[in-house]
């Protein structure tokens, strides 16, 4: 039999209250990490690269993933500055490489990382979840924002459930909705103010999809053969959500932006990080079919479900239940570890982590990053395991 996915859980680094010694406990072997504290387009040193390393063998564990190399917003609105941040990522993935660590996440949204509406959605056995509430996201833009041009892009229905929402919302539940919305990249404390977020909406005037697309091209044709050299393998994240918000493109949203990323430079270092919550926010992505289709260039698996609802919204649900088929995707991503293992590829332990999980039982106590909690991923983790191994054993045994 074949080797199993490489299971790994997301750390945010010595500041995470989930330790390395509890994810020990989980059953994951790897880590995904990053250097939080290094902005987008800072170099990562050797010498701090070794210092995180070294930290995560001594718990026994690998650093597996790199997630992220954020991309500088200069590469993404192709600035004057782009030639020096793009040296910069390069440096950085050099750096990585003599470290040997050579999976990189990177994703191409513009301004916004993963955007949420509420952080804190109560499902009905008391559980906290992560929440898109079209309306309210709808009620942040057009009456919060005040941006020029949102209402051409709400219907009359969907303005009237945005004035209802924040209508029925009080002051508190107000600054709520304004921090979870301008929360900045995930692993920092970082909060825009709406001022600053107005600031780099105005960078992106005149960038639509296409020319996003292309400055996306530029980048993935400078960096990927340099990643080449290295035996880097860079993964590129979907949009979340997989649709334009605040009037901002989106590029990785659906399979034929995947496809596109793979032609604009192709190479086994230009790969896809498969994150099944971001893309099946969408009704149209066919996940397993994707994944058949798409599989030769996943390097790195995010596995959680959302349930979709028909306005737009979606909340995040147990990772074997919601809109998308988890026993479908898991047996999709089998084939794929059979294809490799039968053509000697090298890469058959896909690293995999269960993405986000609800708030559940002593998860209450503390203060973890939104998503990352201790207790519910460990329950997405044990219920992914147990469904690989059943696909397996019945498939190949
Ligand atoms: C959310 C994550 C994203 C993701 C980045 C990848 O939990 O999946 O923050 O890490 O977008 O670059």
């Amino acid at each position: 039999m074949f080797s199993n996915l490489e299971q790994t859980f997301r750390w945010y680094g010595p500041n995470d209250p989930v330790t390395l010694k509890a994810i020990g406990q989980t059953g994951a072997t790897g880590i995904v990490t990053a250097l939080h504290h290094i902005p987008a387009g800072g170099v990562w040193s050797r010498e701090e690269i070794e210092k995180r390393k070294h930290i995560i063998q001594a718990a026994g564990l690998r650093w597996s993933v790199v997630e992220s190399v954020n991309v500088h917003e200069s590469i993404k609105t192709a600035s004057a500055d782009r030639d020096q941040y793009t040296e910069k990522y390069i440096e950085t993935l050099k750096n990585l490489a003599k470290c040997g660590i050579k999976v990189v996440c990177y994703n191409f949204m513009p301004v916004l990382d993963w955007t949420r509406t509420d952080i804190d959605y109560r499902l009905p056995n008391g559980a906290s979840a992560l929440r898109f509430h079209a309306p309210a996201l709808a009620a942040f833009d057009l009456y919060i924002l005040e941006r020029e041009g949102a209402s051409s892009e709400f219907s009359k229905d969907q303005q009237e459930k945005a004035k209802a929402y924040l209508d029925g919302i009080n002051a508190d539940e107000k600054k709520r909705l304004i921090h979870n919305v301008m929360a900045g990249l995930p692993g920092t404390k970082d909060v825009l103010t709406v001022d600053q977020f107005k600031g780099h909406l105005e960078k992106y005037k005149g960038i639509d999809a296409a020319q996003l697309k292309k400055n996306l091209t530029w980048f993935l044709q400078t960096v990927i053969p340099e990643a080449e050299n290295l035996g880097v393998k860079l993964c590129i994240h979907p949009d979340d959500p997989p649709f334009p918000i605040f009037g901002l493109p989106r590029v990785i949203s659906k399979e034929a932006d995947l496809v596109e990323v793979g032609n604009a430079c192709p190479s086994p270092s230009n790969g896809l990080t498969f994150c099944t919550g971001s893309l099946g926010a969408r009704g149209d992505n066919d996940l397993p079919g994707m994944i058949d289709r798409l599989g030769a260039h996943i390097h790195f698996l995010h596995l959680r479900n959302v349930k979709r609802e028909p306005d737009g919204s979606f909340y995040e649900d147990n990772h074997l239940e919601g809109s998308s088929d988890m026993y479908a995707i898991m047996k999709s991503v089998v084939r794929e570890q059979k294809r490799r293992a039968d053509s000697g590829r090298d890469d058959v332990a896909i690293p995999m982590r269960p993405d986000h999980g609800h708030k559940l039982l002593d998860d209450f106590n503390y203060d973890t990053f939104p998503g990352y909690s201790a207790i519910g991923r460990l329950k997405g983790l044990a219920e992914l395991r147990g469904l690989e191994m059943g696909i397996k054993k019945t498939l190949y045994q």
